[in-house]
This record gives C-alpha cells, structure tokens and sequence, in this order.
C-alpha cells in the first residue's frame, strides 16, 4: 500500500513528506522533482510570496544513488520566509517574545480561519492558517513527482492546463501535444494552450488586480497511457474515479470535480453520451468512438486518457477585504489581509497532477505489487500480453 503524510506550517522551517511503499529501484531525479516544484510557483496572479521561496526538494531517506531502496521516501523543502517568523512563530514559547506575535483575530469568510478556532479552541486564527495554507501543497507535489516516476516507467504520463479563468473559458479540447509542449515552457502565463484564450483570461486577472479581488477557475489534469483495469467496480472504495475526486476536492480552494464530460452529460440524452465500442482488428484491440467517460467507467481505467477536473473557488484572502467579526470584541470588522495570490489556477493544475499521479500510483500497486522495479514490471508486461490477446 502506498502512503504518504505530509507535515509543516506555511511559515515555519520547512515543509516535510514521506512516501512509503514504493518498489526498489525506480529512479529518481531531483531536477524533476524541482522542476514541478517551480511549476507549482508559476502562473500570473501569484502573489509575494513567490518572489520570496524557491522551492527546492531535499530528499533525506528512501533514495540513494538515484534510485528508490525501497525503504520510505522522505522530503524536505524548506520556507525562505521562515527567518521572517522565527519570533513570530517559535518551537518552544520563550519569554519575552509576546510582542513579536502577530496574532489573526479577524477570519477570513471562504478561509478555515474561524471553524478553525472554534474546533480547535484558539483565539487566534494563525495557528490554523498556517497549516490550512495552500503552501502545504508544495509536499504533494514533490510526491507526486515520485508517483510520476514510477508511473512513467510504464509509460504513464500525468499532465495538465487550464481551461477556464473566471468567466473565460477555453471552447475547444486540448490534444496530448499540447499539454505537452505547455509543460516544457519556460514562462507560464495562465496555463491555457490557446494563446488568444488565454490572453482574454489574463484580462480577468488584472481586473481583479484593479479591484483588489480574486478570481478562480478550472484546471484539467489528464493522464496518458494508463492500462485498463486500473481500480475496481466491486466496492464504493475501490472505485477509483471515486479516490481521484477525493484527491482533487482534497486541494484547497477546489470546491468541485469533474471526470470525463460529466456536466455536459448530465444535459444530454445517454445515445450523446457513452463512447461507443469498436475493435481493431490488425492491432488487436479495443477502441472507443469518444472518451466523453474520462477514461473511466465502472470506477475501472478503460485504457482511455483519465480527465479529471478541479473547480476552483477564488482565493478567500482579498486586498479589500469583506465583512469579519474579531474574534475578542465580537464587534464588526474588516477580514485580515497580509498579502496573497489573485489568481491560483495554472498552479491547481500542477497539484492537480500530483493528485491525480499519486491515486494512480496506489491503484497501480495494487494491482501489479512488486518489491523491486523488475518484479513489478514482470507483472505489469505478463497482465499487458494477456490483455492483447482478449
Ligand atoms: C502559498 C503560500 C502562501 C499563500 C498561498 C499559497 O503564502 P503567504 O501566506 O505567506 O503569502 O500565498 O496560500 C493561500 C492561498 C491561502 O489562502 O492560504 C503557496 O506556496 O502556494
């Protein structure tokens, strides 16, 4: 069974992963580890705290000499800001250090600031904030880029792009490519493989700028060339659309998901809706008229791309900040405001693949097991030729 924990304050020394129950022998390389650490950090509508933090994974157990051992994985990525908050926000409470407290006594509507204190009984909402933070999902992404790893050994590649900014939606599908030659670019505005699109929904975002608000959206991730039979029909759990709507409505600010075409299906008639089945004879296999399904049914991989995606509400932090109670006097106040991104969608995206990649890693391990990277794939090539000859 793969798992993984994630640990760390938004503000505090360093955010912490473990991966546990990976084959051995599945190499790992930092740069792609990084890589998708520094794609998480783009996008336009990013706030300040992005021109602070460079994140870097430093991988401390489970891998040596480039490869996995078998043994867990454990990540660092340190938080530049954290030598701004070392007062602010120490271990152990030293005397004297009250004054340095900033302490968050306004919540945040939209944010977990106030179930959060009252859950947890504080009075002031950092040290909720600190760990509702979308920061935390800088770990994910770094195991994700491990579950990539071992997924790509198979040939199974997770990606994603934007497909609507506010009102501003992309009208067209994606092809593989695309996503493709999107995640090599060097300079990523918002994440939309139509250039013209994509420049409307940059007209959003500096809207919001104008206006001191925020805007959300939706993000695509797509997966590419998984086998079918991935996941499983026989219980509400196994059910693998299922685990991958878990993972992506897990990410702060997704409000919603989606697999497959599943509102535009919701409005048509079953004859538009399901993906007819065909069969090539001279390459011995299955083909579908559609993939409106996501490449999945029954809660199983069909073999088709996997679409899920993730709606995302606008960001609760805004410059002008709505109606708040204090938390201390009861009275009517303004919401706290430090600072924050306007726009977060291109960066969902990425989350969005370590997700989708970590759920497919898991029900990748199920079926296939293995305790090194060749036993597993003795596994995965006997189940490949079985299934070329159904
Ligand atoms: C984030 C870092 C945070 C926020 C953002 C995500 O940094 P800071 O709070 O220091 O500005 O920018 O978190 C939120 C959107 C939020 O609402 O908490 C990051 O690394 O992605």
């Amino acid at each position: 069974m793969l798992r993984f924990e994630t640990a760390g304050e938004s503000h505090g020394e360093c955010l912490v992963a473990t991966l546990n129950g990976l084959p051995a022998g599945i190499p790992i390389s930092l740069d792609a580890v990084n890589r998708d650490l520094w794609r998480r950090q783009q996008g336009y509508g990013r706030g300040g705290r992005m021109k602070i933090e460079t994140d870097r994974a430093e991988i401390v157990a489970g891998v040596r000499h480039s490869r996995t051992i078998g043994s867990p994985v454990a990540i660092i990525i340190r938080n530049k800001d954290w030598q701004n908050w070392t007062e602010a926000l120490p271990v152990e409470d030293v005397a004297g250090g009250e004054d340095k407290r900033r302490p968050v006594t306004r919540p945040r509507p939209g944010h977990a600031d106030l179930a959060g204190v009252i859950k947890y009984g504080f009075h002031d909402a950092r040290y909720i904030l600190e760990r509702a933070s979308a920061r935390e999902t800088t770990a994910r992404v770094a195991v994700g880029a491990i579950a990539k790893a071992l997924l790509g050994e198979f040939g199974i590649q997770v990606l994603s792009h934007v497909i609507a900014v506010g009102p501003v939606r992309l009208e067209r599908a994606a092809d593989w490519e695309e996503l493709v030659e999107l995640s090599r670019r060097d300079e990523i505005l918002l994440g939309c493989v139509d250039g013209p699109t994509e420049g409307r929904m940059k007209e959003v975002v500096d809207q919001a700028y104008r206006t001191g608000d925020t805007v959300g959206g939706v993000f695509e991730v797509v997966a590419h060339g998984a086998p079918v039979g991935l996941g499983s029909h026989v219980a509400w759990d196994t059910r693998l659309d299922g685990r991958l709507a878990q993972a992506i409505v897990s990410m702060q600010a997704v409000k919603g998901v989606e697999v497959g075409f599943a509102a535009e299906g919701a409005a048509s008639f079953g004859s538009k809706v399901q993906d007819t089945i065909h069969y090539d004879k001279e390459a011995h296999r299955f083909t579908r008229g559609a993939n409106r399904a996501g490449g999945l049914e029954g809660g199983m991989t069909n073999g088709q791309d996997i679409l899920v995606r993730g709606m995302l509400k606008p960001i609760s932090t805004l410059r002008r900040p709505l109606e708040s109670v204090d938390l201390v006097t009861h009275e009517p106040a303004a919401a706290a405001y430090e600072r924050s991104d306007v726009c977060v969608v291109p960066a969902a995206g990425v989350i969005g693949e370590a997700m989708v990649a970590i759920v497919l890693a898991q029900a990748f391990l199920e079926k296939f097991g293995g305790d090194s990277l060749g036993e597993t794939q003795h596994n995965f090539e006997g189940y490949m030729e079985y299934v070329r000859n159904f």
